[in-house]
C-alpha cells in the first residue's frame, strides 16, 4: 500500500529545503529554476496504483456548486474534447517538454457544475485516497484539463488512467491521478503533500517547493 519510505524521504526534503536554488525566474523561461530535462516519463505516487476499469470509473463535481455532477466514463467521453501540448514540472526536479494531451477542459466542467459565488478553492480526491488542493482561479485556466490521452494513447494505469488532472503551470503533485471527485469549497483544505511540508501554491517559476 502506501510507500512509507518515499513519503518519509519527501517530507525530509521539505524540511531541508532540498533542491532550492533561490533563483527566481521569469515565467517566460521554459525550464523553471532547479529543474532538469528528462525524456522518459517517471512514475510517482504513494505506491498504490488503483485499477479503474471503465465500469468502476465515475467522476463527481460537487461541494459549493449550483449543479452537482456525477458521470460515468461514457458520459465523460461524450463531453467536448480538446487537444493541447504542454510541459510537466515535478518537484523531484524533472521536467518533460511537449506532452500532447487530449481531454476535457476545466472550463467545460466549470460550466456544467457552476461554482457558487463563495467557491474559492478546489480539492481533488483520487481513488488511492490522495488529495491535493488548488484555488479556483488556478483551476479556471485555459491550459487545465482532465486528460485521458497522452501522445495519442490512452493514459495508462501507472500515470493515473483512465482520467487524471493536468495543471501544467504548477508542480505536478497538484495534478491528481485516478481522480474521482472534484470538490469546490469556500475555504481551503490542504491535501496530502500540502500537509507534509509542500507549498500550497506550487508555482515552479517561483520555486514554491516547500512551505
Ligand atoms: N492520485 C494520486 N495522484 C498523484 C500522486 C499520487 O500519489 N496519487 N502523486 C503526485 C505526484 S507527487 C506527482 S510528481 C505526479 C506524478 O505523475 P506521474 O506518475 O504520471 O509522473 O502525480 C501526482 N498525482
Ligand atoms: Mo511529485
Amino acid at each position: 500500500m502506501a510507500n512509507d519510505k518515499l513519503i518519509a524521504r519527501k517530507q525530509e526534503w521539505a524540511r531541508q529545503g532540498r533542491l532550492l536554488t533561490g533563483r527566481g525566474a521569469d515565467p517566460q523561461t521554459r525550464l523553471p529554476p532547479g529543474q532538469r530535462l528528462v525524456h522518459d516519463w517517471p512514475v510517482l505516487d504513494l505506491g498504490e496504483q488503483p485499477l479503474i476499469t471503465p465500469e468502476r470509473f465515475h467522476l463527481e463535481l460537487n461541494g459549493a456548486v449550483e449543479t452537482p455532477q456525477r458521470m460515468n466514463l461514457s458520459e465523460f467521453m461524450a463531453l467536448p474534447m480538446v487537444e493541447s501540448v504542454s510541459d510537466m514540472h515535478c518537484v523531484t526536479q524533472w521536467s518533460r517538454y511537449d506532452n500532447a494531451w487530449k481531454g476535457v477542459a476545466a472550463r467545460t466542467l466549470l460550466a456544467l457544475a457552476r461554482p457558487l459565488p463563495e467557491a474559492r478553492h478546489v480539492v481533488f480526491h483520487a481513488h488511492d485516497h490522495y488529495t491535493t488542493n488548488i484555488r479556483l482561479d488556478q483551476f479556471d485556466q485555459p491550459d487545465v484539463f482532465l486528460v485521458h490521452e497522452w501522445g495519442g494513447q490512452p493514459i495508462d494505469r501507472r500515470h493515473g488512467g483512465p482520467v487524471r488532472v493536468l495543471i501544467p503551470r504548477l508542480y505536478l503533485w497538484k495534478s491528481a491521478k485516478w481522480v474521482r471527485r472534484i470538490e469546490f469549497r469556500a475555504d481551503d483544505q490542504p491535501g496530502f503533500w500540502e500537509t507534509r511540508g509542500y507549498h500550497n501554491n506550487a508555482d515552479p517559476w517561483d520555486e514554491e517547493r516547500y512551505s
